[in-house]
C-alpha cells in the first residue's frame, strides 16, 4: 500500500505531468441528456446538454484505456452520441451515427457505450450524431500517454481547452428543419463561440468572455477542437506564437505558426509559451485576444462572417493585481477569403514518425477509389417550396448519389443479413468524367442519384480514396472525415486529381494522420489506410449542412478469417428502432 502511494507520489513530482485521470484501465461516466436554458447573445433558449453543462463534460483517459459512458435520455429528443475519433476496434456498436451503426436512444431510455482506445494519443472529442443535436452536446476527450510513458514534448504547466462552437439564437433543430422543408439554405448561425461563450465582440457576451490565466515563463498545452456546424476557422493569439504537436490524436513534427487552420472535426494540440514581454506587477496591458474567425473558401456562399474572442490573461499568483482597463491586443488573423493562408498551414502538418511514434503509411495500395465531393439540387417535388437554386432544393453527394438514411440502421441490417435496407453499388470512381472543377459547368450535372448505397471492402485491403472537389454550384474546402480508421493524408492539390502525374508527389514518408481531411476548395485530396477494423463506417462532410443534404457514404469492412479479426457481437442494451 504505501509502496504504492510512494510510486504514484514519485511519478507526480518527478515523472509525468500530473494529468487529471486515475490509472485504472477502466473508466466510468454517465452522460444525463437534458434541456437547460442558457443566456447568450442577450436571449435565453433551451439547449440539450449532457448534465446541464455547454460545452460538456470531458473525458479524460490513457493510450490503450476503455472508457463506458453510460448514456441516459432525460430530454424529449431521440439522440445518438458519436467518440469522434477513435478507431474502436472492431466495436461500430458504440460507434454513435444515427441510422448507420446504431437506432436513436428515444427519451426515457438509455444505452452504454463502449469507447475502445487503442493507437490514439492526444486530443479527441464527443458530440451527438442524430440531427444537428450535435451544436450544444459536445465535449472533449484528452488521451495521455500510457503510465510511464510521457508526451514527445516538453512537459506544460497546464493545459487550456479551446473548443469552437457555432451559437444559433433559434433552436438548431428548427434551423434544420426549415431548410429541408422549403429546400433552401439553412439560417446562418448568429455567433461563433470559444468554450460556449461568444466573446466580447458581440451583444451582451463581455461577461462571459471566457478567459485563461497564465503565468509568465510557463509553458501551456492547448487542446483545441473544432465543433462548429458548418464552417471552417483560422484562429490565432495576439503577442504569440504556436507551436503544432498534435492533430486529431496523433503527434506531428512540431512546428511554428502565427495562427492555425482549423476544420470542423478536427483537433489540434497546441503549445503555447506565456512569454509576452509583459510586467505583471506594473500597470501595463496584461490581456491578449484569442480570437477564431471562418475561413470561408466558396465565393458567393452566405455564412456567418462574425469573431469570436477569449482572453489570455497574465498572472502573478498571489497578487491581487487588477486588470488593466484598456483593451486586449487583437491579433492578426487570415482574411476569411485567404486560400493561400489555409494551404500553407495545411501544408506544414507532418506525423512525428520517431522510433516512439512510428508511422506505418501504405507505400502500395490494393484498390484507389476516387469519390467526387459535390453540392448539388434536385428537382422540386409537388408541394415542396423550394428555395435552392434555380428554384429546386440544395442536396449534395458523393459520386453523384445523395446518400439517403435508412429507418433502421445500416450495421444491425448488414450483421443480421436483413435486405432492402442498403445496396452494395457505391462506385469506386466518378460515373461521369467532366472537367470537375472547371467554371460554368453546365446544369444538367447538378442532379444526383438519390440512394442509400454502401462501398463493402475486403478486410486488409489497402485503399487510397481521392477526394475529388468539384466547382458545382460552388467549390468548397471539405471537410471529410471517415469513421472507424484514421488516413494518412498523402497529396493534396488544386485542379483534376491526375492518376499518372500526382501519386509521385505524395508525401509517403511522414504524411499526417487524421480523422478529417480538409479537400482543398477546386482541389483534391488523398489518403491511405488498411482495412484491418471489420465494421460499418460512416464517411461524411463534416459541415452539417452538406451532410443532411447527402454527402455521405458508408465503407462496410467485411470480417477477416481470424477470430479477432471480426465484429464483436452486439451489445445486449442496443436500441431497437
Ligand atoms: C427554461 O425557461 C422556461 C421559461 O422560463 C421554462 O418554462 C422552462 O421550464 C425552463 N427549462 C428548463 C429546462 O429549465
Ligand atoms: C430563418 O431566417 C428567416 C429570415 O430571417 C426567419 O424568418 C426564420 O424564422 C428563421 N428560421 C428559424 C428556424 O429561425
Ligand atoms: C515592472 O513595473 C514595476 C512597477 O512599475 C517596476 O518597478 C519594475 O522595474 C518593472 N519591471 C520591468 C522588468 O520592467
Ligand atoms: C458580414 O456579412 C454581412 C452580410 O451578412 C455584411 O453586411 C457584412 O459587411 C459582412 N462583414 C464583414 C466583416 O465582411
Ligand atoms: C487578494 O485578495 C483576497 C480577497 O480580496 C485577499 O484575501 C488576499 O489576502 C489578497 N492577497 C494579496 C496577496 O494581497
Ligand atoms: C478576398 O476578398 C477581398 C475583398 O472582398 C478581395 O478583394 C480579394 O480579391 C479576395 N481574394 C481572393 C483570393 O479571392
Ligand atoms: C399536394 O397537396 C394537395 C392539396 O393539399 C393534395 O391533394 C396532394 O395530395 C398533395 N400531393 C402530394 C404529393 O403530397
Ligand atoms: C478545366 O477548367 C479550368 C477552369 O475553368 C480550366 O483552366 C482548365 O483548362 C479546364 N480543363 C480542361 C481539361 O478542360
Ligand atoms: C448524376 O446522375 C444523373 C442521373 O442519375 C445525371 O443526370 C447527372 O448528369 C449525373 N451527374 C454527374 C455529375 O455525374
Ligand atoms: C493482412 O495482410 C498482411 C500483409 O500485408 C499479412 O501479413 C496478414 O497476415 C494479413 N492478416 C490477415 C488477418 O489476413
Ligand atoms: C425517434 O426514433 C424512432 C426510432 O427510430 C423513430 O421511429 C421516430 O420517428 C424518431 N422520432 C423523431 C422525432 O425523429
Ligand atoms: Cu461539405
Amino acid at each position: 500500500m504505501s509502496l504504492i502511494v510512494k510510486f504514484l507520489g514519485v511519478l507526480l513530482l518527478y515523472g509525468l505531468f500530473s494529468c487529471p485521470v486515475s490509472s485504472t484501465k477502466t473508466h466510468n461516466y454517465e452522460f444525463v441528456i437534458k434541456e437547460a436554458n442558457y443566456t447568450r447573445l442577450c436571449d435565453t433558449k433551451s439547449i440539450l446538454t449532457v448534465n446541464g453543462q455547454f460545452p460538456g463534460p470531458t473525458i479524460y483517459a490513457r493510450k490503450g484505456d476503455t472508457i463506458i459512458v453510460k448514456v441516459i435520455n432525460h430530454a424529449g429528443y431521440n439522440i445518438t452520441i458519436h467518440w469522434h475519433g477513435v478507431d474502436q476496434p472492431r466495436n461500430p456498436w458504440s460507434d454513435g451515427p444515427e441510422y448507420i451503426t446504431q437506432c436513436p436512444i428515444l427519451p426515457g431510455n438509455e444505452f452504454s457505450y463502449e469507447i475502445i482506445l487503442s493507437e490514439e494519443e492526444g486530443t479527441m472529442w464527443w458530440h451527438a450524431h442524430s440531427d444537428w443535436d450535435r451544436a450544444t452536446v459536445h465535449g472533449a476527450i484528452y488521451v495521455y500517454p500510457k503510465l510511464g510513458s510521457s508526451f514527445p514534448f516538453a512537459k506544460p504547466y497546464k493545459e487550456i481547452p479551446i473548443i469552437l462552437g457555432e451559437w444559433w439564437k433559434a433552436d438548431v433543430n428548427q434551423v434544420l428543419a426549415q431548410a429541408l422543408l422549403t429546400g433552401g439554405a439553412p439560417n446562418i448561425s448568429d455567433a461563433y463561440t470559444i468554450n460556449g461563450q461568444p466573446g466580447d465582440l458581440y451583444q451582451c457576451s463581455k461577461q462571459g468572455t471566457f478567459t485563461a490565466q497564465v503565468e509568465h515563463g510557463k509553458t501551456y498545452l492547448l487542446r483545441v477542437i473544432n465543433a462548429a456546424i458548418n464552417n471552417e476557422h483560422f484562429f490565432s493569439i495576439a503577442g504569440h506564437r504556436l507551436t503544432v504537436v498534435g492533430t486529431d490524436a496523433s503527434y506531428t513534427k512540431p512546428f511554428v505558426t502565427d495562427f492555425i487552420m482549423i476544420t470542423p472535426g478536427q483537433t489540434m494540440d497546441l503549445m503555447l509559451v506565456a512569454d509576452a514581454p509583459i510586467n505583471t506587477s506594473s500597470s501595463s496591458n496584461n490581456r491578449f485576444y484569442m480570437a477564431a474567425r471562418p475561413y470561408a473558401s466558396a465565393v458567393g456562399v452566405t455564412h456567418d462572417n462574425t469573431t469570436t474572442t477569449a482572453i489570455l490573461e497574465y498572472i502573478t499568483p498571489g497578487t491581487n493585481k487588477t486588470v488593466v482597463d484598456s483593451s486586449p491586443v487583437f491579433p492578426s488573423l487570415p482574411a476569411e477569403n485567404d486560400t493561400d493562408a489555409a494551404t500553407a498551414f495545411v501544408a506544414e502538418l507532418r506525423s512525428l514518425a520517431t522510433k516512439e511514434h512510428p508511422v506505418d503509411v501504405p507505400q502500395t495500395i490494393n484498390e484507389r477509389v476516387i469519390i467526387t465531393v459535390a453540392v448539388n439540387v434536385r428537382p422540386c417535388e409537388e408541394n415542396n417550396t423550394c428555395l435552392g437554386p434555380f428554384n429546386n432544393r440544395f442536396a449534395a453527394s458523393l459520386n453523384n448519389i445523395s446518400f439517403e438514411f435508412p429507418t433502421i440502421d445500416i450495421l444491425d441490417a448488414y450483421y443480421h443479413q436483413i435486405s432492402g435496407v442498403y445496396e452494395e453499388g457505391f462506385p469506386p470512381e466518378p460515373p461521369l468524367i467532366y472537367n470537375f472543377t472547371g467554371d460554368n459547368l453546365p446544369r444538367y450535372l447538378l442532379t444526383p442519384r438519390r440512394a442509400t448505397e454502401v462501398r463493402m471492402v475486403e478486410y486488409n485491403t489497402t485503399i487510397e480514396v481521392v477526394f475529388q472537389g468539384t466547382n458545382l454550384l460552388a467549390g468548397e474546402n471539405h471537410p471529410m472525415h471517415l469513421h472507424g480508421q484514421r488516413f494518412y493524408v498523402v497529396g493534396r492539390g488544386f485542379g483534376n486529381f491526375d492518376e499518372d502525374k500526382d501519386p509521385q508527389g505524395y508525401n509517403l514518408v511522414d504524411p499526417p494522420l487524421e480523422n478529417t481531411v480538409g479537400v482543398p476548395t477546386k482541389g483534391w485530396a488523398a489518403v491511405r489506410f488498411k482495412a484491418k477494423n471489420p465494421g460499418v463506417w460512416f464517411m461524411h462532410c463534416h459541415f452539417d449542412r452538406h451532410l443532411s443534404w447527402g454527402m455521405d457514404t458508408v465503407f462496410i469492412v467485411k470480417n477477416g478469417a481470424t477470430p479477432d479479426s471480426k465484429i464483436l457481437p452486439p451489445p445486449l442494451d442496443m436500441p431497437k428502432c
